[in-house]
């Protein structure tokens, strides 16, 4: 008989119950074939107790996580070292964006067995099937896989072509929903009721040297059909009564031809949509294009503005033909149209002087300004920069210069520095000082009490006007320090911040 698989969703943040779309493809890979139940952290009040009960049938073997950075390792990491400590024979497999890009500190730790560097499709049932069989000499045959040989050698196996999307085996949602109704994951979002998430196309083309998908991806990108996406769309549409939906692809901008196929095909369905692209892309869009998904429910859609600067731009590798100028001139055609652009800017870049990088800081403070003259509807999102380890790039080469290296053991990154760190809330980077944090932060909140997002259903009315009133001086003057009047309003009527309405939250 064969071993029994428990494929884990870490706990990721507070009320998100995303459709857990990572475990769910792992768990399309062996559908049919291999016995296995999934356990979604973010719906179990003590998820150990629900694994713990499993392991102990003594059926399973395969403890399998997906691990993003931040939150979703204070589950993966004890849980994980505990599958090891409590159940010596079975085997540990982690994938995701944490593992893939920190493999080394991973299967150093001695409790992580196997990483699967990727999409896990082929990878996957192939690394199951040879452990199954006892197999153990192919293993290093397998695409996609990092693990520790019998002599301490850590192996990266060969990267596997990005597969055809529309060939993969549809994702067990009747399998889930057997474990957790699929309602659960059917939140109200700023989009509508019953938001659905859902991912169509993997990867993304350009090769930006800030960013996590690049050293998994390489510049590729592959993605399912508009007629096949729709044909999922339609069914949740029928099944579940969905408002909204939250395309959680990199870039679901790619190709022109399928947005504006995948908008003729659901514009008169009534479901309102958000996804991510880039800014150079969709501003080769025709405006009858972008009039055409607005009508088809495009409500909002985030880009990398990442800054104003195009000597930064450079530095950052953006690629394209991205600059500040294509930035203001996209987000002045979006507002007549009416989709909301929701940029986000990455800013703390490292420079060869303090005064530099503070320089620079307030350059984009003043840009962020101008593009809010431009189009007020425009949502910001202020990232302070987090290094991710894209080997060979110069800006990783420049960053280890000057004097940051990530954590040396896994369970430094329970750390709540390093969390925030991933957070993008206040990265532990060298040449960032405490005045220069202070200063972004400061100026975010008095951004967000001048312009309250649009999105934040909660703040209209009197309520915005006296916000924006008490923050206008501030805004207006560039005086952003101590602004704790605009910290307490926040803080009576909870507000949210605008990348709090998307999915990227605590
Ligand atoms: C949905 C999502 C979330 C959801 C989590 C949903 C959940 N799992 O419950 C939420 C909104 C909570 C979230 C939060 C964060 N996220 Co997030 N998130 C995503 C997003 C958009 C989609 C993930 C997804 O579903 N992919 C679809 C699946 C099919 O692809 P996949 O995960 O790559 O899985 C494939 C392989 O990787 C592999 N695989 C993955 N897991 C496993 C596990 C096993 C066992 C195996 C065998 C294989 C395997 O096989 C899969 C199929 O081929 C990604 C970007 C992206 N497009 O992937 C960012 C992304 C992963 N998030 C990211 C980040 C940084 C965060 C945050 C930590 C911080 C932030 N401010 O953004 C926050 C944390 C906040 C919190 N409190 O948790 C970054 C990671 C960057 C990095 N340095 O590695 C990404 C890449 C976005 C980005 N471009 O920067 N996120
Ligand atoms: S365009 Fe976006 S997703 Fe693609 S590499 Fe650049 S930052 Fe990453």
């Amino acid at each position: 008989m064969k071993n029994k698989i428990l494929i884990f969703n870490p706990r990721s943040a507070k009320g998100k119950h995303r459709i857990p779309n990572s475990i769910l493809q792992v768990g399309a890979s062996i559908y049919g074939t291999y016995d296995f139940v999934f356990v979604d952290g973010n719906l179990e009040t003590d998820p150990w107790q629900k694994i713990e009960s499993y392991f102990n049938t003594g059926e399973f073997k395969y403890f399998c996580s997906t691990v993003m950075p931040g939150p979703q390792l204070r589950q993966a990491i004890p849980f994980t070292k505990k599958i090891k400590e409590q159940y010596p024979d079975a085997i540990t497999i982690w994938g995701g964006y944490f593992a893939s890009n920190q493999f080394k500190v991973c299967v150093e730790s001695s409790f992580v067995d196997y990483i699967i560097n990727g999409p896990g499709d082929v990878a996957f049932p192939s690394l199951i099937q040879a452990l199954e069989e006892n197999n153990l000499d192919s293993i290093f045959k397998i695409k996609n896989l990092i693990y520790k040989n019998e002599k301490g050698i850590i192996i990266k196996t060969a990267k596997e072509q990005l597969l055809e999307q529309d060939e993969l085996p549809s994702l067990p949602y009747q399998h889930l929903d057997s474990f957790y109704n699929l309602e659960n994951y059917l939140s109200k979002t700023f989009l509508g009721r019953n938001t659905f998430s859902y991912h169509s196309s993997l990867g993304c083309p350009f090769t930006c040297s800030f960013c996590a998908v690049v050293p998994i991806y390489n510049g590729r990108w592959k993605a399912k059909s508009a007629q096949s996406v729709y044909d999922d769309v339609s069914y949740f549409k029928n099944k579940y009564n969905i408002e909204a939906i939250e395309f959680h692809d990199n870039n679901f901008f790619t190709s022109r031809k399928r947005v504006v196929e995948f908008s003729e095909l659901i514009k008169n369905d009534g479901i309102t949509w958000w996804g991510e692209g880039r800014i150079d892309t969709i501003n080769k869009y025709s405006d009858a294009d972008l009039q055409l998904m607005k009508t088809a429910g495009c409500k909002m859609i985030f880009l990398g503005a990442e800054t104003g600067n195009d000597e930064i731009l450079k530095q950052m590798n953006k690629g394209g033909t991205q600059t500040g100028e294509t930035i203001k001139e996209f987000v002045k055609r979006l507002h007549p149209i009416g989709i909301i652009p929701e940029l986000s800017f990455v800013l703390g870049m490292p420079a060869e002087t303090p005064e530099k990088v503070m320089a620079q800081i307030e350059w984009d403070i003043n840009f962020i300004k101008e593009i809010k003259e431009i189009n007020p509807n425009a949502e910001i999102i202020i990232y302070l920069y987090s290094p991710v380890a894209t080997e060979g790039s110069e800006l990783y080469e420049q960053i280890q210069k000057a004097g940051f290296s990530f954590p040396e053991k896994l369970e430094d990154w329970l750390d709540p520095a390093w969390e925030n760190f991933d957070l993008r809330k206040n990265p532990l980077t060298p040449w960032l000082t405490p005045k220069m944090v202070d200063k972004i932060m400061n100026f975010e909140t008095v951004l967000n009490g001048y312009y309250p997002t649009a999105t934040d259903f909660r703040i209209k009315g009197f309520k915005r006007s006296l916000l924006r009133g008490v923050s206008k001086i501030r805004y207006r003057t560039g005086f952003y320090k101590y602004p704790y009047e605009i910290k307490a309003m926040h803080k009576i009527w909870k507000y949210r911040q605008p990348e709090t309405q998307g999915f990227y939250s605590e």
